[in-house]
């Protein structure tokens, strides 16, 4: 395949001006016309062809300016149409006619059917198979789009912008129009057809002005949209008050569809979302889920701005509108709930799924350089890291200069496709920085390494810390430069308070060290005591810190510490290190000392009701099985990890039975409400009976959670505990099938049901999943099925997928083989569970080898799977 390069980035020979689509839906033969008008680039060739992008098309006929082309003056292939013969000046116009069968589209890219409803997805180039077109983010035209449909087949005919019209077309069909005056790139575009239940409400934004705000979602769904709702007002709300950012249609509109391949979409004033973000209530809806929705609607309506009013220029800017879009509903969610807690959450997935991705084969910068399937690059980095370089950016400046920054871009970027270098120009000027080497951050793939050394002199009662900075080798980055990395820190001191004395060198302010050289060392006099150093303090950079810090340092900051996130950086830092230290006996067969002081911190904080009810669920909340096999890094051995984990587990579920039985029954009674206090109390009480089981060892106490449950929340923790820890038992076995009878009719609640199953530790689980998968019910082209039971198999359970067998990898293999015949980017996806294979010990690593030797070795593969694959066998 080809390989798309960022330096070879050139414009478009043609500008267009303005585009009009009417489609003609049918499930099997829709036909669209599609009017372009353009003209020639200056200084482009006369003779120089018009060239457009299709995927798996056919063109029907083309029309120049009304009159059928010379057939001699065009090529049509599946993947393209080259057009000569065009004017040398002045605008013409191209029309395009081709026919789609929705109802066979299985990619879910394009215009496809689900549940019987018509929708799109574009990005990243969905729309070339829609019409031949300019698909690429830097052409942004102004769109006319008429919907013709049969009046029972599709009752609502949606697209982008406001409504122009609509009526009757003739015996039994209607057809409405759209017109968006945003010039926007074709990624953007989207269309809905369908009969669907609709929820209303309005918003009125700060100049005035009132839009109409609307949720489709299948019909006797319409009450459990509310909570979207009410997370879209509070999203638009906080975009005026925070970033000055005010809505721009007279209409926003979100449809829930049940077939999707992420989670949402944000097409200029038709979001379409994965239902599964969308719809809520107490009885079929986790805290989790609540939370989830409320971030992914706000992550797509801050897009609005960020991401549509100004795109990207080409795809390898990706980062530009997700890392920002990600940074800003971060932000959000801080500001609705706890920040503390968020940040804490934040940390966890980060290390959680982007630290392994920089850390392996399919490690690539923020923004990458080269690329062969631009859908395999919506990953954490561009995300999650894309984030963090902007919450650095912050750090730096202050929050006064990046609000000026951020103004900046917002007025001079509107209405372009910009890049990284126009967005880091904007902070630069407004603050009068040097953002030069902290834009290797963009550049340069991996996760740096802080090596931190302190000495304190009690005579001359000063205070040294020397940092040291390195960055390993990544694919096709063997050299790199350093880094500008922004570190805060606090000293706490000998009595737990804080010292507030500045630092010697001017190299650092505001509580930030900023290490741009390889070695550094930062001094600090006066000090009145030997403090404790509490470094990259709320996670400041993504980096990984490699100290000697003693248990009593660590405890010390985890009591003392003014920030709560530090706190539980130490909590978890101690937590960690000895969950490493026992794994590793574990491997070698030896015997695993007791875990003592970690279980009586744990018990303390867990019992400490001072502190937030969601902070102590984290807290008590051990790093999981992948995250100790992360920071072991090689020969990894899943089941030593799990057996370790097992033990300490147990040890804290002793040590702290009565705290444990106590908080287990302290979810709040009485009406559910999704708000952050309440989560954060069944958060505790969930994590406390998890605890109180393992301790007592027997099921009772979670078969009463479970049966006493009027929440989805408090179900799904006590059926979780009720299966992972007592599998097999009569107890699990009959909440099993009560739950599956019970929710039979409803596959977002049913794939927890797969979920939960899935992860249930150990070899066996393996064929309890293929049982799954061969079930008469079982729907294979359901993307949050698949990711249900395989996605939470593979990627969530690390010794029934790691099975010494290898049979998990296998399974995988085949699925993956299978999934990628009918949706590449899932199968493409689902693969990605395998990109930390070589850190496995050498007998799986082999297995795991042959797995993805035998997918690579299984014929025709598409681009998407065909470049992971490669590249984790690179
Ligand atoms: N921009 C979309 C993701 C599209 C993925 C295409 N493979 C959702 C989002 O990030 O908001
Ligand atoms: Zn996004």
């Amino acid at each position: 395949g080809q390989v798309y390069k960022l330096k070879d980035y050139k414009p478009t020979d043609f500008v267009v001006e303005r585009i009009d689509l009417t489609f003609e839906l049918d499930p099997k033969e829709t036909t669209v016309v599609s009017r372009v008008i353009l003209h020639r680039r200056e200084g482009v060739a006369a003779d120089a062809p018009l060239v457009f992008d299709g995927d798996e098309l056919t063109l029907d006929s083309l029309q120049i300016d009304g009159n059928d082309h010379d057939p001699s003056l065009y090529d049509a292939t599946p993947d393209s149409l080259t057009i000569r013969g065009l004017p040398e000046s002045g605008p013409f116009e191209v029309t395009v006619n081709t026919t789609l069968s929705p109802a066979t589209n299985t990619k879910l890219m394009g215009l496809y059917r689900t549940n019987g409803v018509y929708c799109t997805q574009c990005e990243a180039e969905g729309f070339r198979r829609i019409t031949y077109f300019y698909d690429r983010p830097d052409v942004l035209a102004v769109y006319t789009v008429t919907i013709i449909a049969g009046k029972e087949d599709a009752k609502h005919l949606l697209s982008n912008g406001n409504f122009l019209g609509g009526g009757n077309y003739d015996e039994g069909r209607h057809f409405a129009a759209w017109f968006d005056p945003h010039p926007k790139p074709s990624y953007l575009f989207a269309l809905v057809g369908g009969d669907l239940g609709l929820v209303e409400d309005s918003f009125t934004t700060m100049s005035g002005k009132e839009v109409a705000l609307k949720i489709y979602v299948e019909h006797g769904k319409e009450g459990r949209a509310g909570y979207a709702m009410d997370a879209l007002k509070r999203s638009m709300k906080w975009d005026e008050e925070m970033f000055g950012r005010e809505y721009d249609l007279d209409i926003f509109q979100i449809v829930a569809v049940s077939d999707f391949n992420m989670g949402a979409m944000e097409n200029k004033g038709l979001n379409v979302f994965n239902d599964k973000y969308v719809l809520a209530d107490p009885e079929t809806a986790t805290d989790a889920d609540y939370a989830n929705i409320e971030a992914i609607i706000a992550h797509e309506y801050f897009h609005n701005w960020t991401g549509n009013r100004i795109t990207c220029r080409d795809w390898f800017q990706l980062c530009l509108k997700e890392g920002l879009t990600v940074y800003r509903d971060h932000a959000f969610s801080a500001d609705q709930r706890s920040a503390s807690v968020k940040r804490i959450a934040e940390i966890r997935l980060l290390k959680a799924h982007q630290f392994p991705e920089d850390a392996g084969p399919l490690a690539h910068p923020v923004r990458p350089e080269s690329y062969k399937e631009i859908n395999n690059f919506y990953t954490a980095t561009v995300y999650e890291k894309g984030s963090e370089v902007v919450r650095m950016i912050r750090t730096i400046l202050g929050a006064e200069d990046f609000r000026k920054g951020m103004d900046l871009y917002f007025e001079r970027h509107d209405g372009d496709a910009a890049t990284i270098e126009d967005f880091l120009a904007c902070f630069a000027e407004a603050s009068g920085r040097d953002l030069k080497q902290f834009a290797l951050w963009y550049s340069q793939a991996g996760t740096p390494s802080v090596s931190v050394s302190t000495d304190w002199n009690e005579a001359s009662k000063t205070f040294k810390v020397t940092l040291e900075q390195t960055l390993a080798p990544t694919p096709g980055q063997s050299r790199k430069a350093l880094m500008h990395i922004p570190l805060a820190y606090g000293l706490i001191l000998p009595d737990g308070t804080e010292f507030d004395g500045r630092l010697d060198t001017d190299d650092a302010e505001n509580g930030v060290m900023h290490l741009t050289k390889r070695k550094q060392t930062f001094s600090f006099s006066n000090v009145p005591g030997r403090p404790v150093l509490s470094i990259n303090r709320g996670f400041s950079a993504p980096v990984n810190i490699a100290m000697e810090q003693s248990s009593a340092d660590l405890a010390h900051i985890a009591r003392h510490d003014g920030d709560g996130v530090s706190r539980w950086q130490a909590l978890n830092e101690q937590a960690m290190r000895h969950l490493v230290a026992v794994s590793k006996l574990a491997r070698d067969g030896r015997t695993l000392p007791p875990a003592r002081e970690l279980a009586d911190i744990l018990v303390a904080t867990g019992a400490d009701d001072s502190l937030e009810p969601a902070f102590r669920a984290q807290a008590l909340a051990l790093p999981a099985e992948s995250d100790i096999a992360r920071e072991i890094g090689s020969n990894i051995d899943p089941e030593a990890i799990h057996t370790a984990r097992e033990a300490v587990l147990s040890e804290v579920a002793n040590a702290g039975l009565d705290v444990f039985a106590r908080l287990a029954d302290s979810a709040p009674k009485g009406a559910y409400s999704p708000d952050a206090a309440d989560a954060g109390q069944r958060a505790l009480a969930g994590v406390a009976l998890a605890y109180a089981s393992l301790a007592e060892g027997q099921p009772a106490r979670a078969k009463t959670a479970y049966d006493s449950s009027d929440n989805m929340t408090v179900m799904s923790q006590a059926l979780q505990v009720l299966v992972h820890q007592f599998p097999g038992s009569s107890e699990a076995e009959e909440a099993l099938a009560g739950f599956k009878t019970r929710f039979a009719d409803d596959p977002l609640v049913l794939d927890k049901w797969y979920s939960i199953q899935a992860m249930t530790p150990g070899a066996p689980t393996r064929e309890r999943v293929e049982e799954l998968l061969e079930s008469d019910d079982f729907d294979r082209s359901n993307p949050n099925r698949m990711r249900a039971l395989i996605g939470a198999f593979s990627a969530g359970n690390p010794t029934g997928f790691n099975a010494a067998d290898g049979a998990g990898y296998r399974l995988l293999a085949a699925e993956v083989v299978d999934i990628d015949k009918r949706n590449p980017q899932l199968a493409a996806r689902l693969l990605t569970a395998m990109r930390s294979w070589r850190s496995l010990e050498a007998g799986r690593q082999e297995l795991a080898r042959q797995a993805l030797v035998s997918i690579r070795e299984a014929g025709e593969l598409s681009p998407d799977v065909g470049d992971i694959v490669d590249r984790m066998l690179a």
